[in-house]
């Protein structure tokens, strides 16, 4: 990748117009939104819902399926960068299925949706399931194998273990944190499908933290992704020690698709004023334990 900011899973990545877009403005590579073996409508609305610091979402993995998708990646890779496929399965078998009919310049497994039955933490959060998906997965395909974790646990450094064992070339850390919001009207839960995960700003220090915990532990990269919406939020997660950072809410906010260039250009700026180079900047804040 020409820079280490890129367009995380599950946003704008459903069509190859919105990853190209991406790309052409600067993200050195682009996830899709996850796909997997069947056609899904998704969680019954209302999907999505600002909260404080951030976006609550149960949109439920809806996805065409991986017939129907070949042509987005396609589409996305026009973009000259790296397209990633995130990609759900409920077992080995399916995740394996997925992978092998697409063809992408790399895989994120989606192990940890917080709130599908069958698929993501449900599986995810057993470090069996990710040893035996990564591995099967790993075994099928000759591209880079990512495994995105779920933070929805006592000890996701465990898991990390787990997928670095099942041959993973790289951890995506973290996906959202399950929460909910209830409209103090009604009483009701405001997400159709109750509860949901909490995305932004509010999941940037639980995000730092893992990242921090996983770089310390593992041999494999660490990518980061959870809250940033800055180069200062992108130069704290490397400092925690992510190889890279992925960028998903933020898009939502003030400057759409030009963050990628501005958390790019402003992370350059910073490393020029320093005199210092990404690789000296990555796990810096472990030199203060
Ligand atoms: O589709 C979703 O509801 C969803 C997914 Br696949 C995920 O991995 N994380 C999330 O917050 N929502």
């Amino acid at each position: 990748m020409h820079n280490p900011v890129m367009l995380a899973a599950g946003i704008l990545g459903t069509t190859g117009a919105s990853l190209k877009r991406a790309a052409q403005s600067g993200a050195g590579g682009v996830v899709t939104k996850s796909v997997g073996s069947a056609p899904r409508d998704g969680h019954r609305g209302p999907t999505v819902v600002q909260v404080e610091g951030g976006l609550l979402n149960a949109m439920g993995l809806p996805n065409p399926s991986y017939h129907n998708f070949q042509e987005e990646i396609d589409i996305g890779r026009e973009g000259g960068v790296p397209v990633v496929a995130s990609i759900f399965g409920s077992g080995p078998e399916e995740f394996v299925e997925v992978a092998t009919g697409l063809d992408a310049d790399g895989f994120e497994l989606n192990l940890s949706c917080p709130h599908a039955k069958r698929y993501g933490a449900e599986i995810g959060c057993e470090a069996c399931n990710v040893e035996e998906i990564t591995r099967a997965v790993k075994g099928s395909v000759n591209v880079p194998v990512w495994v995105k974790l779920t933070p929805n646990v006592a000890d996701i450094v465990g898991l990390g273990f787990a997928a670095q064992r099942g041959g993973a070339d790289a951890v995506v850390a973290i996906n959202t944190l399950k929460a909910m919001a209830i409209d103090v009207e009604s009483g009701r839960p405001i997400l159709g499908n109750r509860f949901g995960g909490l995305s932004g700003p509010a999941i940037k220090p639980v995000a730092i933290r893992c990242v921090y915990d996983l770089a310390s532990a593992l041999d494999i990269p660490v990518i980061g992704v959870g809250g940033v919406s800055s180069w200062q939020d992108a130069a704290e997660m490397i400092m925690a020690g992510a190889a890279g950072v992925q960028v998903g809410t933020a898009l939502g906010q003030v400057e759409g698709y030009g963050i990628f260039g501005s958390i790019a250009e402003g992370l350059s700026s910073y490393l020029d004023r320093k005199g210092t180079t990404l690789e000296e900047l990555r796990g810096m804040a472990r030199r203060f334990s």
